[in-house]
């Protein structure tokens, strides 16, 4: 059967799945967006439905202002005697957390700390044991992977942890996940670090705490030797066997802006999918040859697959807002209303240039080409609040069309934040708007730019600003991120009413 990747498109890197029956699910990273971790579920490998987030303000779990790319870094999710488990590290809190549930739906269990430095943890269940593998540093301060044993309940640490790698090329080894398979153990690693260098390699031993032997063929996904390739970057994978014994592989990856040889990327890494095949001798090899590719084959579990989904509508009537939408940090339930007239977002002082939790609510982006349209109604904000839409990256990269008021009364405006520079590059003001007015905003996206339109009660469509693609990209930021692009809605001190939201897809 043909299929296309990314299976799950846009922000979702650092892809985990296990297998249960005949449903699979996967967890993917969030960082300072919330909830976290999300949980999405599949019977063909290819078609994803999110299900659930792993940690939520009902478990306990806070991101309080951490930093951009800081909070929720790579989990893992396994399976096990009918319950549950996903770990992951709260990089600026708790360190290492360990959540479970019988169901995958939910609830989760109020996460539980495993004392270790480093990140990337994972689990696996065997020999009537729960290893742990994680990050570490050598003696001589490079980098490894660690493994103890650990209560996958309480967290408990049962034995002293020990180095069991330093990985094939020494840059990064990470995304460590260990599998017994037919009474060798694996232990399968992301190096060469997250950019275009990244890549997946294999080892094997005769005990989990090694000495492990490498893959000859190492390494196992090598998308780093193909430079002409639409998806780049692809590494930290896990990999899971079917009720028919045949194995698949997800990885993250990311698909170029414009020529694949522009190495940009603004949606963020995303999940790919490619088979695993075993040699005689062993050892898997990955995709074709080591490559993956955006229209790949494979014999799937389950149906036929559907696809990208390339159009997401929200009315705003159904009694609870749609998983699919985040949110930054720990925000306030309050500020986000469902009311017969649409989502009536309470702005507070807080702006998308801090660091904290601004009234945002968006959906990741998940092609280069899409459109996303929202009314607004009711519009209330004070002098110098906004409401209105954003192409939103962080605190430092946003670009968005709104309704503002000043001394004047109220305005159309357009700002974009870029590095340190946050400018307003269009302020046009307009007669005072009545309730019964509808303002449509428009985000439409390219591969080179977002450009911002308005029309007031149906009138005719106006762009207003665009902003480059390239200014929203992993590569250019001033900090190291791992995250991409969301389009949402916000609102700053003050009040406004959103309704008739549609985001639409299309092929780039
Ligand atoms: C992830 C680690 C990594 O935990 O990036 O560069 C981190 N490598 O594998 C965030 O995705």
């Amino acid at each position: 059967m043909k299929y296309s990747n990314p299976i799950i498109r846009g922000f979702n890197p650092d892809p985990s799945i296990c297998r249960s029956g005949r449903f699979y699910y996967l967890v993917t990273s969030t960082f300072e967006f919330y909830p976290g971790a999300p949980v999405y579920r599949s019977t063909n490998l290819v078609d994803w439905e999110l299900i659930s987030y792993a940690l939520t303000r009902e478990n306990g779990f806070k991101l309080g202002n951490c930093w951009s790319s800081g909070g929720l870094y790579a989990p893992t999710i396994r399976y096990h005697e009918g319950t549950y488990y996903i770990v992951t590290t709260n990089v600026s809190g708790e360190g290492h957390i360990i959540v479970h549930a019988k169901n995958p739906r939910g609830p989760w269990s109020k996460p539980v700390k495993v004392e270790l430095p480093g990140i990337d943890p994972s689990i696996t269940f065997a020999d009537d044991t729960v290893y742990f593998t994680c990050t570490g540093r050598t003696p001589d301060e490079n980098d490894c992977i660690v493994m103890t044993e650990i209560n996958p309940v309480t967290g408990e640490i049962l034995k002293e942890p020990v180095i069991i790698s330093t990985g094939m090329s020494g840059k990064n080894p990470e995304g460590p996940h260990l599998y017994k398979i037919k009474d060798k153990y694996y232990l399968m690693l992301a190096e060469g670090g997250t950019e275009f260098g990244h890549m997946e390699t294999i080892f094997r031993s005769d005990s989990p705490y090694g000495p492990y032997e490498g893959d000859p063929h190492n390494p196992i996904i090598r998308q780093r030797d193909n430079t002409h390739s639409s998806i780049r970057a692809c590494g930290h994978a896990d990999m899971v066997e079917d009720r028919r014994g045949r194995w698949w592989m997800v990885n993250l990856g990311v698909r170029n802006l414009t020529e694949p040889f522009v190495l940009l990327h603004n949606l963020g890494r995303e999940t790919m999918l490619s088979s695993v095949v075993w040699t005689d001798e062993g050892w898997p090899v990955v995709g074709e040859d080591g490559f993956i590719f955006e229209e790949m084959e494979g014999e799937l579990p389950g149906e036929e697959p559907v696809g990208p989904q390339n159009e997401f509508t929200d009315d705003f009537k159904d009694e609870k807002l749609n998983l699919n939408y985040g949110y930054l940090r720990d925000p306030e339930p309050e500020n986000y209303e469902l009311t017969p007239g649409g989502l009536l977002l309470h702005g507070s002082l807080v702006t998308l240039n801090d660091i904290a939790s601004p009234t945002f609510i968006g959906l990741r982006q998940t092609e280069h080409c899409t459109k996303f349209k929202v009314n607004l109604r009711k519009i209330s904000v004070e002098v110098g609040g906004r409401a209105g839409i954003t192409a939103f990256y962080n605190e430092s990269y946003h670009f968005e069309i709104y309704i503002g008021r000043d001394a004047n009364g109220v305005y159309i405006g357009a700002a974009r934040h870029i590095h340190d520079l946050f400018v307003e590059v269009y302020h046009e003001n307009i007669s005072p708007l009545v309730s019964s007015d509808v303002v449509r905003f428009i985000i439409s996206a390219d591969q080179t730019f977002y450009h911002a339109s308005y029309k007031i009660n149906g009138g005719k469509k106006r762009e207003i600003a665009r902003a480059s693609t390239a200014g929203f990209c992993t590569e250019g930021t001033m900090s190291m991120t791992f995250t991409g692009t969301w389009l949402g809605m916000f609102a700053e001190k003050g009040d406004a009413c959103f309704s008739d939201l549609s985001m639409t897809n299309k092929k780039s």
